[in-house]
């Protein structure tokens, strides 16, 4: 695109004044530094230990910290073989575990060796604050323990709230360091191990899963077995789920920030490849085709699924973020150098918005020098529409992000 043609863009895109004004209410300015407003939306991880639920709130299952109900379930299992159907809640919950006020622990009530030896299957946590020495044990705080029987497995079940791909990491512990043989640990889609291994008396063992793609409702277990001994099986288990971004196709770029159930401002997802649904019913799909070679300055990026007739701009910005906003997930950052606004955009009968190509000579045209297009620049675009009668209430949407680094 030459100078003139970037000029009449530029020109045409003042003319619905109306529209414009509408849309400037709370928008991103070009060229004006903002910093994000707070963290990000809503957090998509979800960590055993901070989740577990203390005294009065305790619940079996328990739910995560974005209220879902009924995400963590705390389990035993009747014979040593992986068989979801075979695994059953811990029905008893308690306080003052092996005599000690606060360490706080779901256990089956009918298989207790003795006063203070605490009651099998059981899954706990250390909810006093303080390292705790018990026993043998060594139980730090805010640490849960699993506890298996000779024939019973001890069991954390995660139910996952939200439908996609999640990456799975954490560590089992021996927490009974002065005896015992180890157990045998597994981490288990339904009743299909992911992965697994055997941690010998005192050790542990990491894992890693950085890719576990799961319908809603699915579950993970994560599973503490006796070896040839339950004796000193005390086994820390640390987990952290988190829900990543499924790799979703454009030519040129990379798209992220999805619209998921959870991040959404009123759950108005999924769209594993989209932002968060609109008026349609649909997210809006941001990709590009082209090339991210400045000399070429060919890349043409387009909406689509956007509310038809309704006006709507692309922007960009130095770093990602989410935040919900409208009825939308904001996905740009201004990464202190500012949101950078190109030409007001109308979304036709289609419902579909395109910029390009000649987005590098418009930066250089409209948009001050922190905002001009350079090769090796990684810039963050979003499309942001109108859609006044929107999901959540809000009058905007956004479609998801898509991050792209400019060559020569
Ligand atoms: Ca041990
Ligand atoms: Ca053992």
């Amino acid at each position: 695109m030459n100078a003139r043609s970037v000029r009449r863009w530029l020109s045409l895109t003042t003319l619905p004044v109306s529209a414009v004004a509408a849309m400037t209410v709370g928008m991103p300015q070009a060229g004006l530094a903002q910093g994000d407003p707070g963290p990000p939306g809503a957090p998509h991880a979800w960590t055993l230990s901070s989740d577990f639920a203390l005294h009065p709130n305790q619940a079996n299952p328990n739910p995560d910290s974005f209220g879902n109900d009924d995400v963590w379930y705390f389990m035993g299992s009747s014979t040593l073989v992986h068989d979801p159907a075979t695994y059953v809640l811990l029905s008893d919950f308690v306080t003052d575990a092996l005599c000690v006020p606060g360490i706080q622990q779901w256990h089956d009530p009918l298989q207790c060796p003795g006063p203070c030896l605490g009651c099998l299957p059981t899954v706990g946590i250390n909810a006093t604050g303080l390292f705790q020495r018990v026993m043998g044990i060594r139980w730090p705080a805010n640490t849960v323990r699993l506890h298996p029987m000779p024939s019973q497995l001890a069991i954390v079940g995660w139910r996952s709230p939200v439908g996609g791909t999640v990456a799975v990491e954490g560590r089992f512990a021996d927490m009974d360091l002065n005896c015992g043989d180890g157990v045998d640990w597994s981490m288990d889609h339904g009743a299909l191990s992911l992965a697994e291994g055997s941690i010998t008396q005192g050790g542990s063992q990491l894992f890693s899963l950085p890719e576990i793609t799961l319908n809603q409702g699915e579950f993970l277990y994560f599973i503490v077995g006796p070896r040839n001994n339950f004796g000193c099986d005390s086994t820390a288990l640390e987990l952290t789920i988190t829900l990543s971004e499924p790799g979703c196709d454009s030519a040129v770029g990379e798209p992220y920030c999805f619209g998921n159930e959870v991040l959404c401002p009123c759950g108005n997802g999924p769209f594993p490849c989209a932002g968060c649904a609109n008026s349609t019913g649909q997210g809006v799909t941001l990709t590009a085709l082209g090339s991210a070679s400045i000399a070429l300055d060919d890349l043409v990026m387009t909406a689509a699924s956007v509310p038809p007739n309704q006006f709507g701009i692309f922007f960009m910005g130095s770093a990602t973020s989410t935040v919900p906003f409208g009825s939308g997930l904001r996905c740009v950052g201004s990464g202190g150098t500012g949101f950078f606004r190109f030409p007001i955009q109308f979304s036709g009968p289609l419902g579909s918005m395109s910029m390009g190509p000649g987005v590098v000579d418009l930066s250089h045209a409209g948009f001050p020098p922190a905002g001009r297009i350079v090769s090796g620049d990684t810039w963050y675009f979003q499309a942001w529409y109108r859609d006044p009668s929107g999901p959540c209430g809000g009058a905007t949407n956004f479609s998801n992000g898509l991050a792209v680094q400019f060559t020569p």
